[in-house]
């Protein structure tokens, strides 16, 4: 018998040009055979890195009509899965909305997409990076880099100076907000490779993937990886092989996009990679 359709509800922003948040989310969860749910949190005509001028329309007020109509149907969900919010009110939002489409203990992905390089991303403060920490707490898997997880947790940005203990370390912190899952990408310990290292707090188990590190910043990769990763989940992998096909299918992207030379405020394009992300999940 073929299986049930996996659903999972997916709320960040349209950024309308640049290739992340939904406009990632979306074609990659779909591909992998998702019903897709979309909740936009704000509608912006670029994201916000690398782009000056761009226009920023807050949903904020649509959101809890749209969930109550949700509710009212009995949508229900195997997962929910939040990237970049535009306010502490939406933090605020989407904690409640995790109650209101809990039934049956659905998978909660928490990208606390606010930060890279050290620095928190041009719309955010303290004090919502501070909420993050609130909304992470409800996720049973986050999914921060590094910066993102210095600020969840009050720690100092450590740049390339971290070592496997720091780490395992950082990964148990972050488990012991809430999340039984954590994968902390953009981890480095040697020149010229880079990855993700995972934990799950129920086995105790720490695990790690590399793959080459390509030269330069490339926008959305973040997004990419959460949603390859979620993809990956709801098709049945466990977390360590999911961290691993989600990192092959991000450095593609950015080795397709390094290759052609366009410009990587753009996005990276993960578009030609859907087959090979398909194949790692043995669907196509
Ligand atoms: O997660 C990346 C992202 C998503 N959405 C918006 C952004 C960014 C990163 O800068 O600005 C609007």
């Amino acid at each position: 018998m073929t299986q049930k359709q996996k659903r999972a509800i997916t709320i960040q922003d349209i950024s309308c040009v640049g290739r992340c948040s939904l406009t990632v989310a979306l074609p990659i969860l779909s591909a992998a055979g998702i019903e897709t749910v979309i909740l936009p949190t704000a509608i912006l005509s670029t994201h916000t890195g690398g782009f000056t001028g761009y226009t920023f329309r807050d949903l904020t007020e649509d959101i809890d009509s749209v969930c109550a109509h949700w509710q009212e149907l009995g949508i229900r969900t195997d997962a929910l899965y939040t990237g970049y919010l535009g306010s502490r009110e939406q933090q605020l939002q989407i904690a409640r909305i995790f109650d209101d489409f809990g039934e049956g203990d659905p998978l909660i992905l928490v990208d606390p997409a606010m930060a890279d390089e050290g620095r928190l991303y041009p719309a955010f403060d303290t004090a919502f990076a501070r909420g993050m920490r609130g909304l992470v707490a409800k996720a049973t898997l986050t999914v921060p880099n590094i910066t993102e997880a210095s600020f969840l947790l009050d720690k100092e940005y450590p740049g390339e100076d971290y070592d496997r203990a720091w780490i395992e370390q950082t990964l148990r912190e972050l488990a012991a907000l809430g999340p039984a899952q954590v994968v902390l990408t953009g981890v480095s310990f040697e020149a010229g490779k880079l990855g993700a290292a995972a934990y799950d707090r129920i086995s105790d188990k720490t695990g790690y993937y590399f793959t080459e590190r390509i030269p330069g910043y490339y926008h959305g990769t973040g997004d990419i990886y959460s949603s390859a990763l979620l993809a990956a989940l709801l098709n049945g992998k466990e977390l360590f092989e999911a961290i691993g096909v989600a990192c092959e299918f991000t450095v593609g992207a950015i080795r397709r996009t390094a290759a052609t030379g366009n410009e990587p405020r753009y996005g990276v394009d993960f578009e030609h990679e859907i087959g090979h992300l398909l194949s790692m999940l043995g669907i196509a």
